[in-house]
């Protein structure tokens, strides 16, 4: 930053911006126009100039039970001043045991052993690994091939962006995982334009994996991929049906089935997984986001008791499964992790967020037929509102109307033309009210 730059920034209270590299950011755009946050609690964010902001998105769909949870906060500074860390291999400590014992009490019966992560991409790379040793380990070593779903979003590592459909996130780096095919999404506006819930029309797509797995033959096939609800896509909702099909044909031929909970976990859909409201269990479950509520980073991977057994075949000693992280299970996130958890249950958060569903879904189907709407989706606390695009300025018109409530005091979160609503689970309906009727008038306002 030049000297004078410099200077103009720290009178407006902004630290030096030049040298931080932002993630998933319009670097040169931000540096113009920078926004930031420097304090939360509870449903709200404070700017650094001390402008209030209503959380729309729960940080990056994140912050389930509301920023800077008293009893989280307490967790983790009890643990600090106890244990800042604890080596992770071939020794423990005891909360990262107490956190997989009520992580795995709260997934669906069948997933039973939790492998401790710090982020939602670790966690894909993770189970992509645990699916090839699996077949290995059992004998099949020809299935090496991973299918994921076009628009899908599975984090930024080689295996996420592999097995991901976001041609942006991949285009810059090379010729990735070899192996990997997609199924077709299930968005159709076409056909589902303002279903509320899961929309009716194409459980059919779930057929396409025949095809697919005709094609490479089912012996090479390790594992699918798919997000219950595809979040980062734009809240693209699987149509009834089409996950349950996805599994009958995933065990007509041997082949794994891993659910990508990141977003949908802990609570956002109104239950504690997709996998549980939705009736289907995977056999490798990815998290992260709200397993610690955002306050410490933290993912994890859940797999069944069969997955498990078949590293455990090793020789007595012997590491079943080379992979693991410097801070697989840190101190700090299992602390934060076990104490999320109780608050989502004594809060009765999931039960919240169930009963906030309808109140989300009227509010939002209310703006059918405000300037530039062509869809309008909902299931639990996740929404999406779809605007037609300015031509030849794909993406102009949300990242407007983004800014339009931003400047109103509501966080929304946009990508492509599509802005998504994933509110922390303790909302109230005045908290809804505000949201929508504050994205009611940025519509309005925006070009
Ligand atoms: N899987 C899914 C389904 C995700 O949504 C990841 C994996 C990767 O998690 P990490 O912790 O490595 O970022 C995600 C992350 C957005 C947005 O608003 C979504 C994510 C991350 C950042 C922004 O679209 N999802």
């Amino acid at each position: 930053m030049a000297e004078q730059d410099l200077m103009q920034a720290a009178e407006a209270g902004l630290p030096n911006l030049e040298p931080f590299w932002m993630p998933f950011t319009a670097n040169q755009y931000f540096k113009q126009n920078p926004r930031l946050i420097s304090r939360a609690e509870g449903v709200y964010c404070w700017t650094h100039d001390g402008k209030r902001l209503l959380d729309g998105v729960a940080g990056l769909w994140c912050c389930n039970a509301g920023h800077c949870h008293p009893r989280i906060v307490q967790a983790v500074k009890e643990q600090i001043e106890t244990l800042d860390y604890a080596l992770a291999f071939q020794v423990g400590h005891p909360k990262v045991f107490e956190l997989a014992e009520k992580l795995t009490d709260l997934a669906p019966d069948g997933l039973d052993y939790a492998f401790f992560v710090n982020s939602g991409s670790e966690a894909v790379d993770t189970a992509l690994k645990m699916a090839l040793a699996c077949h290995r380990l059992r004998g099949e070593a020809a299935r090496t091939r991973f299918i994921g779903r076009e628009k899908g979003y599975h984090g930024v590592g080689f295996g996420g962006i592999s097995v991901g459909g976001i041609s942006p996130n991949r285009k810059l780096f090379g010729a990735l995982l070899p192996g990997t095919d997609h199924l077709p999404h299930t968005h159709s506006i076409e056909h589902n334009a303002f279903s509320r819930g899961l929309p009716e029309w194409g459980a059919h797509l779930a057929d396409e994996l025949e095809n697919v797995v005709a094609l490479h033959d089912p012996s090479t096939i390790a594992a699918v991929i798919v997000e219950p609800i595809a979040g980062s896509a734009g809240v693209l909702l699987p149509p009834q049906g089409y996950l349950k099909r996805l599994r009958e044909i995933c065990d007509r031929h041997g082949i794994l089935l891993i659910f990508d909970e990141v977003i949908c976990g802990f609570g956002r859909v109104g239950a504690a997984f997709a996998a549980e409201r939705m009736g289907v269990t995977p056999d490798l479950m990815t998290l992260a986001k709200g397993l610690t509520s955002g306050h410490v980073p933290m993912g994890a991977v859940l797999a069944s008791k069969s997955i498990y057994q078949a590293f455990m075949g090793a020789p007595e000693g012997a590491i079943e499964f080379p992979h693991g992280y410097t801070y697989s299970g840190h101190p700090l996130a299992a602390a934060a992790g076990c104490a999320a958890l109780d608050v989502y249950r004594e809060e009765g958060l999931f039960e919240h967020a169930h009963a906030m569903e309808p109140v989300l879904e009227d509010a939002l189907h209310a703006l059918r037929g405000e300037p530039h709407v062509i869809d309008i989706r909902n299931y639990g606390l996740l929404g999406a509102v779809e605007l037609e695009p300015i031509e030849g300025q794909p993406t102009a018109r949300a990242m407007e109307v983004f800014r339009r409530c931003f400047d109103a005091g509501v966080i929304v979160r946009t990508t492509g033309d599509i802005v998504a609503l994933t509110p922390p689970l303790t909302v109230t309906e005045e908290h809804i009210a505000t949201i929508v009727d504050t994205l009611r008038e940025a519509l309005r306002q925006a070009d």
